[in-house]
């Protein structure tokens, strides 16, 4: 308990310092640095339902009295993805399971997540002897819809499994089959029985729907007519999140507003993004995606610029945490959207946790990091000239 007292006042206090400092300066927080607002144009009906499905998310605390538990990792959303931004180590989740992928075999208490807390009376769970594990830092949740609408065959487009073209890079979706409550989408493909799944680090979770579901299901023990089963006991408990709920947090999620760029005329910028391109980030890094139709008309048939291809990439040894997660493999990732990127110390206490665990303390050690798929490209990065990288950094931390 005493960590997490510890976490909160020194969130209190970051962020009191920071809205402090903003406010001695002559202008309001730019717009552009704010992560936690709506796409433009919402009816008046859709922006009730963003207000509702944000307090939700952001301001609705669990406890005993309201179904939290009894085996759970946090009380809220928000207190995991605190101002929608990237997440602090402190707020880790841990998944376990084993080195090959035959299939998990550690699935009791609710599959591979590790539940660290419990309520009163109940034992927090721990991890099996034999078992490895990895750990995972929240991302920000920003621009989710516009990610949610890309159809498949876009997708599907960008794969290259066998790595036909020889540059090193494969790049694979994560098929897996779809959980019971789930129906495919217009521009869904399938393939012997299993659907692409494009959220979560490993891209294990097939849209906001399931991600938001297990979240209330594995995160805070929270039931709800899709995932009605207690994590802890495996019987089905009364939701304890209506339906009505779970539609307005997702609904929130697809319309939280994408990060702008900050300064993209600037000519160091520019440059920048030439050398991102012509040293092969954005081979995985994509720049433009589109969606397709939306009842939503900002999110409706848009070309956006995130930065991800939403597939698993192996990225070697260093970044091989032993853990795998449907399809994808112990050393495989999804390529992480990198708008936003230098607004992320905004939410990490001042400083960058980058890659999934939070280990790189810099958008330099996280490029460093990359192996496997990405190990052309980083060495293309350290052959760059000082201010070739300063150029480059300048442009991420524009995103
Ligand atoms: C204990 C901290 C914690 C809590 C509580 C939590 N999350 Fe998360 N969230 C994470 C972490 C860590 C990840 C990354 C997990 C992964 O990649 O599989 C994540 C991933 C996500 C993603 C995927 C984003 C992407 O880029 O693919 C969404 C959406 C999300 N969470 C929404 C929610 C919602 C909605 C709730 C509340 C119902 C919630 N989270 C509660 C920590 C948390
Ligand atoms: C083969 C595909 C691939 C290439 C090429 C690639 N990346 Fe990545 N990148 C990834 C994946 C996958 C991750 C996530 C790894 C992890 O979390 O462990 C990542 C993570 C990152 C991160 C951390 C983002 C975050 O939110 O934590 C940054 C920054 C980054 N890459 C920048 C670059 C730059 C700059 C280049 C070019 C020098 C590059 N990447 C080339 C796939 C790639
Ligand atoms: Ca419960
Ligand atoms: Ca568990
Ligand atoms: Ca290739």
């Amino acid at each position: 308990m005493k960590k997490y007292f510890v976490l909160g006042l020194f969130l209190f206090i970051s962020s009191f310092l920071y809205y402090s400092c903003k406010k001695i300066m002559p202008v309001a927080p730019k717009t552009d640095e704010v992560l936690d607002g709506p796409v433009e144009d919402l009816n008046a009906a859709q922006k009730i339902q963003f207000l509702k499905g944000d307090a939700e998310f952001n301001d609705k605390v669990f406890t005993s009295e309201n179904g939290l538990g009894p085996l759970f990792v946090a009380t809220s959303c928000g207190s995991c993805h605190a101002g929608d931004g990237k997440g602090h180590p402190f707020t880790t989740l841990t998944r376990f399971g084993q080195k090959d992928s035959t299939g998990n075999k550690f699935m009791d208490k609710g599959g591979p997540q590790l539940q660290n807390r419990a309520l009163p009376g109940y034992t927090p769970e721990k991890i099996p002897g034999g078992a490895s594990s990895a750990k995972f830092t929240p991302p920000a949740n920003t621009g989710l819809g516009f990610l949610e609408l890309v159809s498949d065959s876009d997708l599907l487009s960008m794969a290259d499994p066998e790595d036909l073209d020889g540059d090193g890079i494969s790049g694979v979706p994560n098929w897996k089959v779809l959980a019971s409550y789930l129906t495919p989408g217009p521009n869904s493909i399938s393939r012997n029985g299993k659907y692409i799944h494009r959220f979560g680090k490993k891209a294990a979770a097939f849209s906001l729907l399931h991600q938001t579901v297990n979240a209330y299901n594995q995160d805070m023990g929270i039931t709800s007519f899709f995932e009605p089963k207690d994590v802890l006991s495996g019987l089905v408990i009364d939701p304890e999140v209506s339906t009505h709920t779970v539609n307005n947090v997702v609904f929130y999620l697809q319309t939280l507003k994408a990060p702008l760029q900050r300064d993209p005329q600037n000519s160091e910028v520019q440059n920048g993004k030439n050398i991102f391109i012509s040293i092969g980030c954005e081979n995985c890094h994509r720049e433009s995606l589109k969606t397709g139709n939306s009842t939503v008309a900002a999110l409706s048939n848009k070309v956006f610029h995130p930065y991800t291809d939403l597939l698993l990439h192996d990225m070697g040894n260093d970044l091989d945490d032993s853990y795998t997660e449907g399809n994808a493999k112990t050393g495989e990732w999804r390529t992480p959207p990198l708008w936003g990127l230098g607004l992320s110390p905004i939410s990490q206490g001042g400083q960058f946790f980058l890659l999934h665990d939070g280990r790189a303390k810099s958008i330099k050690e996280a490029i460093l990091f990359h192996g496997g798929e990405g190990k052309k490209s980083k060495e293309k990065f350290q052959s760059l000239s000082q201010s070739e990288i300063n150029d480059l950094l300048r442009f991420l931390n524009s995103l």
